[in-house]
């Protein structure tokens, strides 16, 4: 396992150095954004916009409605309706920030021209298995959500009286989204202490958890009510799962976004260890997965393995480009081999 601990002071003094002057600076993140993704970028954006370096956030692609109220997410250059001008500013860059992701090609469409560009790239992340694209990287697989990695950089470069209430706002919004509101087991003491500072900085934590997760239309808790019908069981395995057909999602007025955490459902029945959730994607041709576990079980390890994807050790998406059918059929096919570990 690659564990890589935060920078070293050289790095950190490195940075400084290239911080202390004017530069063209781009701000990625991966493709289908994510509360963390988003967070982080925007944190980095504020802070890095106060020294009056030319900062730039591009996504891949858009982001869900929920995130749309984020300090500063009006000027995100979505890289998919906006090739142009997204390409000049990814080559003009001198420095690129990529949050939230460890490889180019988690970037979508923006691989090709990230794995061109001519500027140092800076990695935050804390995902398995970087890649070495980076110059400088603060990868750390034991951080609960990039947004966090973001503070102890700032906290690094000496700036934390430089946090804002919107910075606040901006890591706030991607340590609870990350930690399922601070209760995954990637949340720490120090995630804790972090959030608490937050707050005495301006985050008004009762008005983000409403403005993310109060969000529902009537079609999504709908959809959900479809979801829950669709949920099966398999006790041998302690594993429950959720099919979505692309039938069912058009039925719902389906938009980006509206599945947002279905598959821990599954994961909030007492005894399960295992829970996912197949969503088909006709205009993709690909059923989509996520998977979560508790305890020992590695969904990481599973989906790397079997479906094309990975993550973290409890939670983390796939792939598959078989049918809906066949890609539960080759799910259930494959459950005995892991029978032991899930009946620990
Ligand atoms: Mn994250």
């Amino acid at each position: 396992m690659y564990l890589r601990q935060p920078m070293n002071i050289d790095e950190i003094n490195k940075i400084k150095g290239l911080l202390s002057t004017s530069k063209n600076i781009v701000i990625v993140t991966h493709k289908n954004p994510d509360g963390d993704a988003v967070g982080s970028s925007l944190a980095l954006y504020h802070y890095l916009n106060a020294y009056k370096h030319n900062v730039t956030v591009i996504t891949p692609n858009d982001y869900p409605d929920f995130l749309k109220w984020i300090p500063g997410q009006e000027t995100i250059i979505k890289f998919d309706n906006n090739a142009h001008i997204a390409k000049s500013k990814i080559e003009e860059a001198d420095l690129i920030f990529t949050l939230d992701f460890n490889h180019f090609s988690r970037s979508g469409d923006m691989e090709k021209t990230l794995s061109v560009a001519e500027a140092t790239f800076v990695m935050i992340d804390h995902h398995q298995q970087p890649d070495s694209y980076a110059k400088y990287m603060y990868s750390d697989t034991g951080m609960s959500s990039t947004c966090q990695m973001i503070y102890h950089f700032i906290e690094k470069l000496d700036d934390i009286e430089k946090i804002t209430p919107k910075i606040a706002t901006c890591i706030y919004v991607g340590m609870m989204t990350d930690t399922g509101s601070f209760r995954f087991r990637s949340t720490t003491s120090t995630t804790h202490r972090v959030v608490a500072d937050l707050i005495d900085k301006g985050a008004d934590n009762t008005s983000i958890h409403e403005k993310i997760y109060d969000t529902n239309t009537l079609s999504r808790i709908q959809l959900k009510g479809i979801a829950l019908n669709n949920l099966k069981v398999l006790p041998e395995y302690n594993t429950a799962y959720i099919t979505l057909s692309q039938k069912e999602l058009d039925q719902s007025d389906f938009k980006k976004g509206d599945t947002e955490g279905f598959v821990n459902l599954g994961l909030s029945i007492t005894g399960i260890k295992f829970a996912l959730i197949f969503i088909e994607n006709k205009g993709d041709e690909i059923i989509k997965i996520s998977l979560r576990s508790k305890g020992d079980f590695s969904v990481n390890e599973f989906s790397r393995n079997h479906f094309e994807g990975g993550g973290h050790h409890n939670a983390a998406g796939g792939r598959s480009n078989l049918s809906l059918s066949d890609t539960v059929e080759k799910f259930i096919s494959i459950l005995p081999s892991y029978k032991n570990v899930l009946n620990q």
